[in-house]
């Protein structure tokens, strides 16, 4: 039985299954994770694992259960999908704290999705508890893991791709989600709506609830300070390879304020945000095209409207994914820009304010310039934060950013909303 990226697919050997699987200590793995999956309150029988690695942070499987409770009208087998989520708990070190703000804001938006039928987001994510009621288990080895339902019917719009433009690289094979490979421009508006209706339906929440789990995590000053020290460190003598890169940063250096100092003072409203906001976080419906949930609630918590805006522009605005190396398919466009702008307006219900909206192309520049600076420290640190598949990767993601924020320089004037 082969279907998609195959892990595991129960009913086979174990010794099947090392073959299949590519890493070292499959098999007992295979064997850890179904032990984990028994202290979830899962409906069926454990048929197969996925394992899926498009996150930079977790390691991340789809898992299918099927129960022997036959359909009435096809009589197929009922299948449901979980997503099994081992954290990272050298990132989220306190796993109770980062589970409990997903908790309270999946509660709330569940109440708010409700109380809106003909709403723009259709659902909430689901966590799976535990038997005993817990949000996560951990096990003998104090590895931490959560289960989230699976959202049928859904995709993620493709990030990496213009309308228009096909390139089949851009492909996520890899994806919890499926991803279109379309890219119409009607589907990056939909994920502007997304977003805009994701910051409006938690309007009411006062972000203080939330735990600040990565402190500073959108402060793009520090962000910076940090790679000033890496770059005068290096203690990986990465440096010579990135002086170009490093040079450019710098040159940018009074921009990054913008945001986090506009806030401070008060004229931004404190909000809870995504933190996140890619595009590979939104669901579309597969049979509307329509949205349907905001997924990845990892970095919930207090910040800025032009944080979200940002990410997604960085995303979605992007004609090829962040790991492209050929810079010559990395340009930005500004009508999937333009597109996702009037989504994410029309998404919110007018709850922006003018100093909001002002400042959505800062978000846009400096969220881009942003993540080139977290590569590149990452980069010169050796890696130690985000998962990387060659030696150079992370300064690869870097040049890339810094490619799409250039463009973004030259057109300027055009990003005004
Ligand atoms: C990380 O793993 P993923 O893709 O959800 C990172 C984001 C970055 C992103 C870059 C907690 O997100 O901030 O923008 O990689 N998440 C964390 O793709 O650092
Ligand atoms: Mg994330």
């Amino acid at each position: 039985m082969v279907f998609g990226e195959l892990y595991m697919v129960f009913g086979e050997s174990y010794v099947e299954a090392m073959q299949i699987g590519d890493c070292p200590g499959f098999a007992l793995e295979v064997v850890m994770m179904e032990e984990v999956l028994r202290q979830f309150k899962t409906e069926g029988e454990l048929r197969a694992i996925r394992q899926n690695k498009q996150g930079h942070i977790h390691n991340t499987f789809i898992v299918e259960f099927v129960s022997d409770k036959s359909s009435a009208n096809t009589g197929s087998l009922q299948v449901r999908r979980y997503i099994l989520q081992k954290l990272n708990t050298s990132i989220f070190e306190d796993p109770a704290k980062l589970m409990n703000n997903i908790y309270l804001v999946t509660t709330h938006l569940k109440r708010e999705i409700e109380q809106r039928p003909n709403g723009i987001l259709q659902k909430a994510l689901n966590i799976v508890k535990t038997l005993d009621d817990q949000l996560y288990f951990q096990d003998e080895a104090f590895n931490c893991w959560r289960l989230y339902d699976y959202i049928e019917d859904s995709y993620t719009p493709n990030e990496g791709k213009s309308h228009g433009i096909s390139n089949e690289r851009h492909t996520k094979e890899k994806d919890c989600y499926t991803s279109k490979e379309s890219g119409k421009l009607s589907e990056i508006y939909e994920s502007g709506r997304a977003f805009g209706n994701f910051h409006e339906l938690l309007k009411g929440f006062d972000p203080l609830k939330l735990e600040e789990l990565l402190p500073d995590f959108h402060n793009t000053p520090k962000r910076y300070r940090d790679l000033v020290q890496a770059f005068e460190q290096d203690f990986y003598n990465r440096a010579k390879d990135a002086k170009a890169e490093y040079a450019y940063l710098q040159s940018l250096q009074d921009l990054y304020p913008k945001i986090i100092e506009a806030g401070q003072s008060g004229q931004l409203p404190f909000k809870v945000v995504h933190n996140d906001a890619k595009m590979s976080n939104v669901l579309l419906s597969t049979k509307t095209g329509k949205p349907l949930s905001v997924i990845d609630l990892d970095t919930i918590g207090p910040g800025y409207t032009p944080y979200d805006f940002g990410d997604a522009i960085r995303s979605g605005a992007a004609t090829a994914k962040e790991d492209e190396a050929d810079l010559n398919k990395v340009n930005f466009n500004l009508e999937n820009y333009k597109s996702f702008a009037a989504g994410f307006l029309s998404g919110s219900n007018n709850t922006l304010s003018q100093k909001e909206i002002e400042l959505l192309p800062y978000g846009a520049l400096i969220i881009t310039l942003e993540q080139a600076m977290r590569f590149l420290t990452d980069y010169l640190q050796n890696d130690p934060y985000y998962q990387t598949s060659y030696a150079q990767h992370n300064l690869v993601r870097c040049k890339n950013q810094i490619k799409l924020a250039q463009e973004m320089q030259v057109i300027w004037p055009k990003l005004r909303i």
